[in-house]
């Protein structure tokens, strides 16, 4: 999978506590909201021991792959490395970027969490591919998140970016759902700024009583959104 053309459109985040995805199997919420459009996936697990992470992700990594779509592991390089998948996305505390990139190699995605300006520039700097920008609205999801930004604090992040000319993709976090995507598109891109390349989401899917159909409509109103033309 070549990582220029990944398309962040809308970012699966998933979530295994009791609390979201209840007695539900992992694989098969991640394809059904897959079937719905998801165009990215991202295997987070801070619970599970090792030899649970490993299995899982490769299980999805085949699911994934049977979509075209690319799956990276939250933290864990070590994972994304025994399973041959095609990232990683790392946060301020874990491994370093240029770490986990000599690790992986040119090829790998790396996707690092930023929620203000150093930490954006920093993150371009070592060589991240993709940013997502939060925590924008507090969630349940990640309760000791130590920033909520805003979609002002989204909108800084997306100027700095413009000014820069940075290439880097970006997604935003936190609190992203159905109700409020399409406003959290439009405003953060602002008047002259630079639009987002999409958006991570894990509740408003992982925890839909029919995440297929969660899917398809969140896809039908990021696209809708003009900035996306
Ligand atoms: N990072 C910042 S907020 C968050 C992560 C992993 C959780 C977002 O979850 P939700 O349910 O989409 O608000
Ligand atoms: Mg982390």
């Amino acid at each position: 999978m070549q990582k220029d053309k990944v398309d962040y459109l809308l970012y699966l985040v998933t979530d295994s506590t009791p609390a979201i995805l209840g007695n539900r199997d992992i694989g098969e919420v991640v394809e059904a909201a897959l079937k719905g459009g998801v165009t990215c996936v991202q295997y987070r697990d801070k619970k599970s021991d090792t030899a649970v992470l490993v299995a899982t992700a490769k299980r999805l990594h085949r699911i994934t792959s049977r979509y075209g779509v690319p799956l990276l592991i939250n933290d864990r390089v070590d994972v994304a490395l025994a399973v041959g998948c095609e990232g990683v996305h790392i946060g301020q505390d874990d491994m370093d970027i240029s770490s986990a990139r000599k690790l992986l190699g040119p090829d790998a995605i790396i996707g690092v969490t930023v929620s203000n300006a150093e930490e954006t520039q920093a993150a371009c700097a070592a060589g991240a591919d993709y940013l997502g920008i939060g925590t924008v609205f507090a969630t349940p999801t990640k309760e000791n998140t130590k920033s909520i930004i805003g979609v002002d604090g989204l909108q800084q992040i997306l100027l700095q970016l413009a000014a820069a000319g940075s290439p880097v993709k970006t997604v935003c976090i936190g609190g992203i759902n159905a109700s409020n995507v399409s406003r959290v598109v439009w405003q953060s891109a602002g008047n002259n700024g630079r639009a987002l390349d999409g958006v991570a989401i894990v509740s408003a899917i992982m925890a839909a009583p029919d995440p297929e159909a969660a899917s398809r409509e969140l896809q039908r109103l990021v696209k809708a959104n003009p900035e996306f033309v």
